[in-house]
């Protein structure tokens, strides 16, 4: 099996040669997929970038731990792997509250420890009690018997993955976080956020599923993404069922259109939500930062 960061860097690199193939473009330009950036009024920054040792662990390593669980997937038939941070003292005398984490394209249920440190964000905060001791999921969010990233992440039959997942998360990986881990079982205590792909899953999965989870944070969302309109039929019951709804996106990242719609719609519907346009790109120095933001107002 490759390393972590091997597996994510290689995953990486797929992604943007993949979409942007055959074209002859600076390194930069395809690192955010050369699409037009134009930037409104509202497309602002609202939180600073975190401490320089936001994601550094001290030399005494994780306070809390990482395992790897399986469970049984009806959707692709076959026994799923996740990972799993449990916060220090975790103990099941207590109840904690469950964010799930969904990766990118060219991902896999390693990719928010390996390349952004997800793990080590949420430890550092609940370590400084900026975040609230909180259970982490980091699910492989392409549904199919063979989950593994691609050669071509793009392939039709890997993004169907992506939209297969939302029955996967909801009838089988959230029942067996709950009845293996002490959870608090309901959409007060459960977060739902991704970046790129896994934040297009966030938009689809997450406001359609209000019952399941009222924290939600799609990240530099891919046009995976459905429109609002489709998502949204009933802007007062979702305003009132958030507790709240988090969009971010770099403003180097060709894919901020996709954020800056629903963005749009969100306000011109009157639902209340935060959205931070950060200066990075389509990256993992977005992703930590809004990682940290975000846990800090969430449960
Ligand atoms: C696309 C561009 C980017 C797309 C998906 C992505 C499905 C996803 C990127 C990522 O997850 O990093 O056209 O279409």
């Amino acid at each position: 099996m490759a390393t972590l960061s091997t597996a994510l860097f290689a995953c990486s690199g797929a992604t943007l040669a993949q979409e942007n193939a055959g074209q002859d473009m600076p390194e930069e330009a395809r690192a955010n997929f050369a699409r037009p950036i134009v930037l409104e009024a509202d497309d602002v920054r609202l939180f600073p970038e975190p401490p320089a040792n936001y994601r550094d662990l001290p030399e005494s390593g994780l306070r809390g731990t990482l395992e790897r669980i399986t469970y049984h997937s009806g959707v692709t038939g076959t026994d799923r792997s996740a990972n799993v941070y449990l916060p220090p003292n975790y103990s099941p005398d207590q109840k904690y509250p469950v964010l799930y984490l969904l990766h990118g394209i060219g991902g896999n249920e390693y990719e928010w420890i390996g390349y952004v440190k997800g793990h080590a964000i949420l430890d550092n905060l609940i370590a400084d009690d900026k975040a609230v001791p909180m259970i982490a999921v980091f699910p492989n969010g392409r549904a199919m018997p063979n989950d593994e990233p691609p050669e071509n992440p793009f392939n039709p039959e890997a993004v169907a993955a992506f939209a297969a997942f939302e029955g996967d998360l909801l009838d089988y990986l959230v029942p067996a976080i709950d009845a293996r881990y002490s959870t608090i079982a309901d959409a007060d205590h459960r977060a739902l956020a991704g970046l790129s792909m896994g934040g297009g899953q966030t938009f689809n999965i997450g406001l359609s599923h209000l019952d399941t989870f009222s924290w939600i944070a799609p990240f530099s969302a891919a046009p995976n993404t459905q429109p609002l309109e489709e998502l949204v039929d009933n802007p007062e019951s979702v305003s009132k069922n958030l507790n709240l709804l988090y969009i971010s996106c770099g403003n180097r990242d060709g894919l901020i259109n996709n954020s800056q719609q629903a963005h749009r719609f969100l306000r011109d519907h009157g639902i209340p939500h935060i959205w931070n346009v950060d200066d990075h790109g389509h990256d993992g120095e977005t992703w930590g930062s809004n990682l940290y933001h975000f846990a800090q107002r969430t449960f």
